[in-house]
């Protein structure tokens, strides 16, 4: 992942991702695209192993991320473990580009309805049109059983793949730009504090993600920003002609600012704004408030995306581990999963917190929601708990 400031974070390019029998020509449309070779074509079945993915700009769209997946007919004990990490990528995927290049069409449309059952838009490929007998038939299949225009591509010729394209801008789901992180808290010509305490936790010599992403959103609001660590907050408030209309501040010392703060000054944390921003910010709200219930009995999941080597104070696996033992009982029972692992029986736990998810889109944070909610657990967020446990989350500005 790239937090440099001149690339888009992977997070918010919307995600394309092609599916289809092995052999059904996905790498070869991907590279018609693109305009190179960037998967592997071959004529050897199974040559896609594991997912490839393509960052792009392609206009009307903006930056996104084309996936291109192994065949889902893949077979043996590599196929089905490639099976599964394509089923993956159906969590994340904002628009799907599915193809037909067969009159067995089965394993297509279990996958059409897969999609379709996580809202996913689903634009549907006849390939290899230039060298395909069942073009005819192919067509009125598709339409019959999936209620969508095909669209005609042959990659080896060219043929479609602009009409691709104009489909694929025309699917851009609306709320993808959410149309901001900060939202409607602040507006141009306003003053905004942010406090950042750069401690252990922090990479050297630059900032992380949400803070930049939030930045540079404030400096395009053309709002006017000062930043400071939290032993300069003081000085930094001492020195504004007026109070700033807005502080953000790192969840970890929530409550010292919360303290310190003008009482004209909304305050919110970055975690907060990311929770809303990739996440349902009622439901995390709600699940915050489970923790009241728990008992030494309970069970409660953290779920962290990045796999980083847990440094002394990290949040998910010390932090809140031992607020939650200090307010619950030291009986209490915590598990961490990290990455793409989401842990399969979530009904065991009475309550799951997830962290920021800044390397994930808001598509896959959404899908874990969806999985909480379908199995009736209370989810919430760390920053959303760190605010419930430090007494504040009803001040706090969101
Ligand atoms: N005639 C023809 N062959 C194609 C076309 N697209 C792909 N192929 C061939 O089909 C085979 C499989 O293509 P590939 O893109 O690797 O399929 P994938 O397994 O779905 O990624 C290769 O031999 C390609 O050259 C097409 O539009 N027309
Ligand atoms: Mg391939």
């Amino acid at each position: 992942m790239n937090s440099n400031l001149n690339n888009t974070p992977t997070a918010n390019r919307v995600h394309i991702a092609f599916y289809g029998k092995r052999n059904s020509g996905k790498s070869s449309i991907i590279n018609a695209i693109t305009g190179q070779s960037v998967s592997i074509v071959s004529e050897i079945a199974g040559t896609t192993t594991d997912p490839v993915y393509k960052p792009m700009e392609i206009s009307g769209i903006g930056p996104c991320m084309l996936i291109d997946t192994a065949g889902f007919d893949d077979i043996g004990e590599l196929g089905e473990i490639r099976v599964q990490k394509t089923e993956g990528i159906v969590e994340k995927t904002d628009i799907a580009v599915l193809l037909f290049s067969e009159p067995d069409m089965e394993q297509e449309l279990q996958w059409y309805e897969q999609l379709l059952s996580k809202k996913t838009p689903v634009i549907t490929v006849i390939s290899k049109i230039d060298d395909n007998a069942y073009v005819e038939e192919l067509i009125e299949a598709v339409k019959k059983n999936t209620n969508t225009e095909p669209i005609l591509v042959s990659a080896k010729k060219g043929e479609g793949i602009f009409l691709l394209m104009e489909a694929l801008i025309k699917k851009v789901p609306d709320d993808f730009e959410m149309e901001s992180i900060t939202r409607d808290l602040i507006h141009e010509g306003e003053t905004v504090l942010l406090v950042m305490p750069q401690d252990i936790q922090a990479p050297k010599g630059r900032l992380i993600l949400p803070q930049v992403q939030v930045l540079r959103e404030l400096l395009d609001k053309k709002c006017l920003v000062m930043s400071a660590t939290t032993d300069k907050l003081d000085q930094a408030l001492a020195c504004m002609k007026k109070v700033p209309e807005l502080i953000i501040t790192d969840s970890q010392v929530f409550k010292t600012v919360y303290e310190k703060k003008p009482a004209e000054s909304k305050l919110t944390s970055f975690s907060m704004l990311y929770a809303a921003y990739k996440g349902d910010i009622d439901y995390y709200k709600e699940g915050a408030k489970v923790i009241d219930a728990l008992t030494e009995n309970s069970k409660v999941l953290i779920a962290e995306c990045c796999t980083h080597a847990p440094l002394k104070e990290d949040i998910g696996r010390e932090k809140l581990p031992r607020m939650l033992r200090n307010k619950v009982g030291q009986g209490l029972t915590i598990d961490v999963v990290s990455g793409m692992d989401f842990g399969t029986n979530l009904e065991q736990y009475d309550l799951i917190i997830q962290c920021g998810a800044c390397m994930f889109n808001r598509k896959y944070v959404m899908s874990r929601i969806g999985q909480a909610k379908d199995k009736q657990v209370p989810m919430s967020n760390y920053g959303v708990v760190l605010a419930y446990l430090s007494g504040i989350l009803e001040n706090v500005s969101i």
